[in-house]
């Protein structure tokens, strides 16, 4: 722990690259472990820092995960390097913003059970934000132990996108849980996502040793600072990192129809050659999807689905453009007051 290298925090080309101009600056990166309100908690080699945003940016515009670059004295902030991968979800309230959840997370760890919380839809679901967010898709199927034939869950989940790979075990079991080793080594980032009680928490602490601090730096931190961060990058034993954040259990679809469309590769390819550029597979003549579920090549219950999570992202996101559209009929509204008050000034 206490020689971390920017490797092992996860740093890569993609981060490099964009510090190629001036490349002494790799001295001055930080991978951000913590974002509250009013501050930010950034994880170098050897060191915390406790840290402030750019004078012109809020914390909001920081996540978990993210690199960034800070000043000398390594208090504040002075840049976001583009992360590799994004997990956002809409704002709560009005929903006019999309909201930063977590930032480079190489694999998104869906858990579902292998039981009747299995549910292809909600795994389409969540293999779209995967998908959305850049990230590789793992589905961990859980309670391996309670079903009599654990692999037919994984066999169900892999039919769902070529982009599936899928495993099932017990997560009470250590050794069990040690099979995710290679997605939370070092230098990898793991977060875990999907419904209460499927295990996520056992198996969070299960990598991670129970340790949900950043357990270790705080011994070589200049200022001895104590920090329990009981959110954020946790170090894994298998010398990578997991992402545990409030806003992860509350992902939502929106604004991921090209997302959507990827897990769904196949009808999209399909669709291509259907006679009308926007048929919606319903009852119009020349419907390649349809033809294609005549000869049995589809499942019908495949394109429901694939439609289904469509609309789901349509009415999010639409409702996004219409917050931001009375956003922009606010201000407008205010720029006219303003502009009627100078005029009763004069
Ligand atoms: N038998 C068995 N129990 C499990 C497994 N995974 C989770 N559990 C149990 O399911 C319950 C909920 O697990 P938890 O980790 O809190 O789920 P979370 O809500 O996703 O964080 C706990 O009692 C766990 O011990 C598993 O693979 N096998
Ligand atoms: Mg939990
Ligand atoms: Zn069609």
């Amino acid at each position: 722990m206490k020689h971390l290298t920017l490797a092992d925090l996860g740093w890569s080309n993609h981060f490099a690259a964009q510090i190629a101009d001036d490349p002494a600056q790799s001295n001055l990166v930080c991978r951000l472990s913590s974002v509250a309100r009013d501050r930010l908690m950034g994880l170098s080699p050897g060191a915390e820092h406790l840290l402030v945003p750019p004078s012109d940016m809020t914390t909001g515009q920081f996540a978990v995960g993210d690199w960034v670059i800070t000043d000398p004295t390594r208090q504040k902030v002075t840049r976001r390097l583009t992360p590799l991968t994004e997990l956002t979800r809409r704002a709560a309230g009005t929903g006019a913003e999309q909201q930063l959840i977590a930032a480079n997370v190489d694999t998104l760890g869906i858990v579902s059970s292998c039981n009747a919380d299995f549910n292809e839809a909600r795994l389409e679901r969540y293999l779209a934000l995967a998908a959305t967010a850049g990230c590789l898709p793992l589905v961990i199927l859980t309670k391996a132990d309670q079903a009599d034939d654990p692999h037919s869950y994984v066999r169900r989940a892999e039919r769902l996108s070529p982009l599936v790979t899928a495993i099932a075990l017990n997560a009470t079991e250590a050794e069990d849980a040690a099979l995710l080793a290679p997605w939370c080594k070092t230098g990898q980032t793991l977060a875990l996502v999907g419904s209460s009680g499927v295990g996520k928490s056992t198996l969070s602490n299960a990598l991670t040793g129970g340790e949900v601090a950043t357990a270790g730096i705080r011994e070589d931190d200049a200022k001895g600072r104590h920090t329990t961060t009981a959110r954020g990058l946790h170090r894994t034993r298998a010398c990578g990192w997991l992402i545990d954040t409030p806003g992860m259990r509350a992902l939502r679809l929106s604004g991921a129809r090209e997302g959507v469309d990827a897990v769904f590769a196949d009808l999209d390819e399909l669709a291509k050659a259907c006679r009308f550029s926007d048929c919606s597979h319903e009852a119009e003549p020349g419907c390649a999807i349809h033809a294609a579920i005549e000869t049995g090549q589809v499942d019908p219950d495949r394109l429901r689905r694939w439609r289904k999570l469509q609309a789901e992202d349509a009415r999010n996101s639409e409702t996004l453009a219409q917050a931001r559209a009375r956003d922009k009929s606010f201000g407008k509204l205010v720029r006219s007051v303003m502009k009627d008050k100078d005029r009763y000034r004069r």
